[in-house]
């Protein structure tokens, strides 16, 4: 096996897989919460670039795993160097990230990570802890306080929650007269910043703390972003590309697309990095760019890895290369989804969707459907239930969108894919999704189970008869049919 790849090995590197810029000349200025690949793939690489290209090396990252240490097994052999491969087709390209300085593993010395985000170094702290992260019901977006996990935070344990984290962070930071800082979401959440300044000012009132939540107001900013890039879980044979490409061993690559956007609320209360020099668009107002990443990428992503999981297609790829299951998501987001969105002037929306078709049939990612159809209960709100609750509004019938729906209703409770795999629903609700469902024998008491669920389909939609007819049409096709027929039906 090659040498790892460290500060050591790092003069090795070939210049076109080099980092831009001297890695022992940045200073920690960002906390990330989450460091997994999808940060790696995107936030690092942004912030890397926009320090390479304005020569301000105060931006370096300080990357927090939350749940397992295995991130830090890989990184920290490696003083936190990790390389992106970026994938289209048949072409490859590689280069080593520097962004990152410092590990920590949250759970390890909670304490410690609350007396660092008290250093007035740090003055961003970005988040990528997926929906579920943020203990939230997905209906009010506001924090479960009912969450036992949130209430032993609230209570005084050294905080294992991310919002927890947070919260006891500021008040060190308050105590410290550390200054201010932002918190920065990068999660697929409408209004991620908002929300998490409502989940802030939650957990302020569970410490029934109103002079922190006073101070918070004062100091901290929440600015939403937008964040894109499809980044798949890295396999064995993506290690073994980037060796041979890098002639080291990296246990930190993560693969990818060359796209990537992101698009972030320039509301910063002590300042930022010049992410715009790397090609991210700063702007006043998220709220478009999010609806049209939600809607049509990720409820798209969800109905294809659905129906494709259940037809069983192992990746996007295979599922959008089924020519019925390509026009369904392509009339679901023209017919769909197009209608509900408020399109930024001079955005070509037909060339952002074909756009998406290519992305998604890139053969070289190998996303996994089972990756994406993960967390469907926190996912199917913002993604799917949003669009059919606006056009149902509207008097129209948004049977594409209900086809989404019915495939994640068949997806928890089918047991088995078409082709006899076992499903395993990997889900923060998988436990009321089965107690929702348990017995049932006929589809439409697998909807009325499901559309009981609140914190997917708010008190609105759960009882509204023509939403519950739309899903329950294309339930019973894939119940009794199978994806190809219920497919052929949605689009009639
Ligand atoms: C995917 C996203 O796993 C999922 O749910 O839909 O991770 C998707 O790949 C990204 O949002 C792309 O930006």
């Amino acid at each position: 096996m090659a040498p790892r790849l460290s500060l050591r090995t790092l003069p090795d590197v070939a210049d076109a897989s080099a980092p831009p810029l001297d890695p022992s000349a940045l200073e920690v200025g960002i906390m990330h919460l989450g460091i997994g690949a999808f940060h790696r793939a995107h936030q690092a690489e942004f912030t890397q670039d926009a320090m390479a290209a304005s020569g301000d090396t105060s931006w370096g990252i300080c990357g927090v795993t939350q749940r397992s240490r295995s991130v830090l097994d890989d990184l920290e052999p490696q003083d936190g160097l990790s390389s992106v491969l970026v994938r289209s087709g048949s072409d490859e390209s590689l280069r080593v990230n520097a962004a990152v300085r410092e590990l920590r593993f949250a759970l390890d010395t909670p304490d410690a990570l609350v007396a660092r985000l008290a250093d007035p170094k740090v003055r961003v702290v970005t988040l990528t802890v997926t929906e579920k992260g943020y203990r939230h019901d997905p209906a009010t977006r506001r924090l479960r306080t009912d969450d036992a996990e949130v209430a032993a935070d609230a209570a005084g344990r050294p905080p294992r929650t991310v919002v927890g984290q947070l919260v006891r962070g500021l008040a060190a930071r308050r105590s410290a007269d550390a200054g201010s800082v932002s918190l920065l979401p990068c999660d697929n959440l409408p209004a991620n910043g908002k929300v998490l300044a409502g989940l802030v000012s939650d957990f302020c009132g569970l410490l029934g703390d109103p002079a922190l939540a006073a101070w918070v107001e004062e100091n901290v900013a929440f600015p939403s972003s937008m964040v894109d890039r499809i980044v798949p879980a890295t396999t064995d044979a993506d290690r073994s590309t980037a060796e041979r490409m890098l002639g080291l061993r990296d246990e930190g690559v993560v693969a990818t697309e060359p796209f990537r956007q992101w698009v972030v609320e320039d509301v910063f209360a002590a300042g930022r990095p010049s992410w715009e020099l790397a090609g991210a668009v700063l702007t006043d107002d998220v709220t478009p760019y999010e609806a049209m990443k939600l809607r049509l990428l990720n409820g798209s992503h969800s109905t294809l890895a659905y129906l494709g999981a259940l037809a069983g297609r192992e990746h996007i790829s295979d599922a959008v290369a089924d020519p019925a299951l390509a026009e369904a998501v392509s009339r679901m987001m023209r017919d769909e989804v197009t209608p509900t969105l408020a399109v930024p002037d001079g955005f070509d929306l037909p060339a952002y969707e074909q756009d998406l078709l290519r992305r998604f049939a890139n053969p070289a990612l190998r996303h996994r459907t089972l990756q994406v159809a993960m967390d469907g209960s926190q996912k199917l709100p913002q993604r799917l239930v949003a669009v059919a609750r606006e056009r149902l509004a509207t008097g129209a019938q948004p049977r594409l969108s209900c086809l989404g729906i019915a495939g994640w209703m068949r997806w928890v409770t089918a047991g088995t894919t078409e082709d006899g795999r076992p499903i395993v629903v990997d889900d923060p609700l998988a436990d009321q999704l089965a107690a929702a469902t348990a017995g049932a024998t006929t589809p439409a008491v697998v909807v009325d189970g499901l559309l009981g669920i609140r914190a997917v389909f708010g008190d609105d939609l759960g009882v509204d008869p023509e939403f519950r007819s739309l899903v329950l049409d294309s339930l019973q096709a894939l119940t009794s049919s199978g994806v190809a027929v219920a497919v052929r039906e949605a689009l009639r």
